[in-house]
């Protein structure tokens, strides 16, 4: 089998067909979860995943399944691969879409040459896993996996002040079955190492073994509007300095720890945000995550105290509300062990590892045994537009995935 190839022409060409569709005005790939450009995306994954002979399942969610069963294996739980669809803000075309592309890829291929599975193969592209426009990410897995009742997720408003339930509607993706309604006999993704671990140590393929935990807490703290030039520091109540505090404990916390805690403000306003102003309010987003659930529960404490140390210091009201919280997962031996042999039976160099993002796995392996395949990150860098991974490597990872499905669905 290990001389058996998926297309790379139809694999790479749909990537970067897919790269193209969701460009802003400025050429920025903005696929936000219900968008109008998640729909053009969702649409033409929908039209491959026909035009390969797949039945197309929508569920309530908006997870998009393909599924390819047979007569003689229709009966059985279904091997499922995927990823998602939905991307960041100025984001890279692999992200996701290389997951949900090879699993749609190895399908065609394996039919092509005449395989018939044990048991169907499903390929599924998982809504708003990036948790950019609703909160928390990885929502449309979590659903899938009995984590979060549909009817709370749909009820969700986004930082735009939309409800996802209605925005999938207007997309055309609400769709009718129940969030679940296949349990599959395991899930594999593939997806882009979005770090620098494979690159630096030249190896081109990582079978993932965990994934750390992840904390996102929102932070408003309230002071007092006054005047910039005119108002003593003494009496100042700035949420904007008190905001900055938090910034530079958290930086100095994560370096200082020397383990793989990090710490990230990824989003940020002030209020009146007027250059003369003293900030009344700051609104942020605080982002942990560490593989040790006790180490990550100390740094969650850890700002806890902070933040109540500054409202006595500065002065000012600090209200903190939770977005999400994901305990460290690990993943299937059996399908990692399968993913380590896949690349011995090729020759190609691997490594064990740990997922540093969150990712659809992590939720499905509440319902099944799951395990991910790492290909390489020029530069480690990810949810940027100068996110790359060579043809070479998304191949080879590709054709890991089509020999562990196959050795994972051939007749027992
Ligand atoms: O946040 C993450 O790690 C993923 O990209 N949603
Ligand atoms: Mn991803
Ligand atoms: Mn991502």
């Amino acid at each position: 089998m290990s001389n058996h190839s998926v297309n790379s022409v139809r694999l790479l060409g749909r990537l970067a067909e897919l790269g193209a569709i969701g460009r802003d005005e400025d050429g920025k790939l903005v696929r936000l979860a219900a968008s109008r450009a998640d729909r053009e995306g969702r649409d033409r994954l929908v039209s491959w995943i026909k035009a390969a002979g797949l039945d197309v399942v929508v569920d309530r969610i908006g997870n998009i399944f393909g599924v390819w069963a047979t007569d003689g294996n229709a009966d059985a739980a279904p091997l499922m691969l995927g990823s998602h669809l939905d991307t960041v803000i100025n984001a890279g075309i692999y992200d996701g879409c290389f997951g949900v592309l090879s699993g749609l890829e190895v399908i065609e291929t394996l039919k092509e040459a005449g395989f018939v599975p044990s048991r169907p193969i499903v390929v599924a592209a998982f809504t708003n896993e990036e948790g950019v426009r609703y909160a928390p990410d990885m929502m449309g897995s979590l659903v899938y996996a009995g984590g979060l009742d549909v009817n709370v997720a749909l009820a969700t408003i986004g930082t735009d002040g939309s409800r996802l339930g209605d925005e999938l509607r207007k997309i055309g993706y609400a769709g009718d079955r129940e969030p679940g309604f296949l349990k599959p006999h395991a899930y594999i993704e593939l997806h882009i190492e979005q770090g620098p671990v494979l690159e630096k140590e030249g190896i081109p393929l990582g079978a993932v073994e965990n994934l750390q935990g992840i904390s996102w807490q929102r932070v408003t703290i309230e002071g007092d509007a006054n005047h910039a030039g005119t108002t003593p520091i003494s009496m100042r109540r700035d949420a904007g300095h008190a905001a900055a505090r938090v910034i530079t404990f958290l930086r100095a916390r994560a370096k200082a720890s020397n383990t793989p805690t990090v710490a990230t403000v990824g989003c940020m306003a002030f209020e009146p945000n007027a250059i003369n102003v003293i900030p009344s309010r700051t609104t942020f987003t605080v982002d942990l995550r560490d593989p040790d659930e006790e180490r990550l529960k100390q740094e969650e404490a850890a700002l806890a105290d902070l933040l109540e140390a500054l409202s006595a210091e500065e002065g000012v009201t600090i209200s903190v509300e939770r977005l999400a919280r994901f305990e460290p997962v690990k993943f299937d031996e059996r399908i990692v062990a399968a993913i380590e042999a896949a690349a011995k039976a090729r020759a190609l160099p691997f490594k064990r590892m740990t997922s540093g993002a969150g990712h659809d796995a992590q939720m499905i392996a509440r319902i099944a045994p799951s395990a991910m395949i790492f290909v390489p990150s020029k530069g480690g860098i990810s949810h940027n537009p100068k996110e790359f991974s060579t043809g070479n490597d998304l191949i080879a990872g590709a054709n890991i995935l089509l020999d562990v499905v196959r050795t994972l669905t051939e007749e027992e």
